[in-house]
């Protein structure tokens, strides 16, 4: 760990007190100098730290950027900064992942970005990532046969997250099927669960789980701004992503650690707010019109069709609006 690695993460750690420069010397046993040059450094970066005469240093409360000792304060499993890397920018922590997980990346490393110039959303669409206000993670996971479903992994993300935000904000996020996350009228969260299999054996070799929060995130291009939303606005400073990325990580290695006992597919389904719904589903290749009646024990949705079939709706697309020309909610 680097000297100013060392202070950051004393200052992450210590975000409601000040630290003098010889507390923060005598502890990571440097001279009060180089103290000075790292919190210089940390300064240069970006991180707001007020400096109070007889008090000491102390990282400003809207100072919120993304930095492996701001999320491991947070983290109940340690992690090195080989299994969680942070990117400022990337085009798709999806994209990152795979590349990493092809080059032997371990289960569990997780990718974090600030800002992504390509994210990606499910059936070729995007996901809006603009920098420092949202959250991009992909977590790597390597798994055994039944727990390669993408519908559960998805599931168990989902859960995860309205876990998470409920834990540090009392929100009550809501899931749309299969994978929308909202609060309110408004998405303020999607998961791409994207699955590498080897194409001679056909066994899956890793499973990529992407996350995108709009943490703080305004002005959504046209197309986009009518779904989506943000947990917090643009200047609030109730918390850092830095917190969330952390829980949300600890909720999902939680749920992933008993997915087989399936307890986790009650609190989905309690989120859920199509079941008992009119809703159009897409279904080879045409939309139909049904009433979602019950979420199963697999994650997928079960539907009756307008001819009173039962349908069972393992992965694919739902709506709740009427009109066809308008599938974002
Ligand atoms: C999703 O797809 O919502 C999955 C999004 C996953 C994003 C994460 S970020 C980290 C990781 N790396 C990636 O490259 N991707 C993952 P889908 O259900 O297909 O929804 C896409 C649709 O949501 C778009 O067509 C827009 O209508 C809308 N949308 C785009 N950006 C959005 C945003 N920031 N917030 C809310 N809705 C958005």
């Amino acid at each position: 760990m680097t000297l100013k690695s060392s202070v950051l993460q004393l200052l992450e750690n210590n975000r409601n007190i000040s630290l003098s420069g010889e507390q923060l010397a005598q502890q990571l046993s440097v001279s009060r100098s180089a103290i000075w040059k790292a919190i210089n450094t940390l300064k240069k970066e970006g991180y707001n730290i007020n400096a109070v005469t007889n008090k000491g240093y102390q990282l400003s409360e809207n100072t919120d950027i993304i930095s492996i000792e701001g999320i491991s304060t947070y983290l109940k499993k340690d992690y090195s900064s080989n299994n969680l890397i942070i990117y400022k920018t990337v085009e798709s922590t999806n994209q990152e992942a795979k590349k990493q997980a092809a080059d032997g990346a371990t289960h569990g490393t997780i990718i974090v970005a600030e800002e992504q110039t390509a994210g990606r959303g499910r059936l070729g669409r995007s996901f809006f990532s603009p920098s420092k206000t949202g959250i991009y993670m992909s977590i790597i996971l390597r798994p055994n046969t039944q727990a390669s479903d993408a519908v559960r992994v998805t599931t168990a993300a989902a859960v995860a997250i309205c876990r998470a935000i409920y834990n540090l904000t009392n929100y009550e996020p809501q899931i749309k099927w299969v994978n929308d996350i909202f609060i309110g009228e408004k998405k303020i969260s999607g998961i791409l669960t994207e699955a590498v299999t080897d194409f001679e054996s056909g066994t899956v070799e890793s499973v990529i789980v992407g996350i995108g929060i709009n943490f703080k995130t305004q002005d959504f291009p046209d197309g986009i701004k009518e779904v989506a939303g943000s947990i917090f606005s643009e200047n609030s400073t109730e918390l850092t992503r830095n917190q969330l990325v952390a829980e949300v990580i600890n909720q999902f290695l939680d749920i992933y650690q008993n997915l087989n006992d399936r307890k986790y597919l009650d609190e989905y389904k309690a989120r859920s707010f199509i079941v008992g719904k009119q809703i159009e589903y897409f279904k080879d290749n045409k939309w139909f019109t049904g009433t979602a009646i019950e979420i199963d024990n697999n994650g997928a949705l079960i539907i009756q069709d307008q001819s009173k079939n039962i349908i069972t709706l393992r992965s694919g697309e739902v709506s709740i609006r009427r009109k066809h020309n308008d599938k974002n909610q």
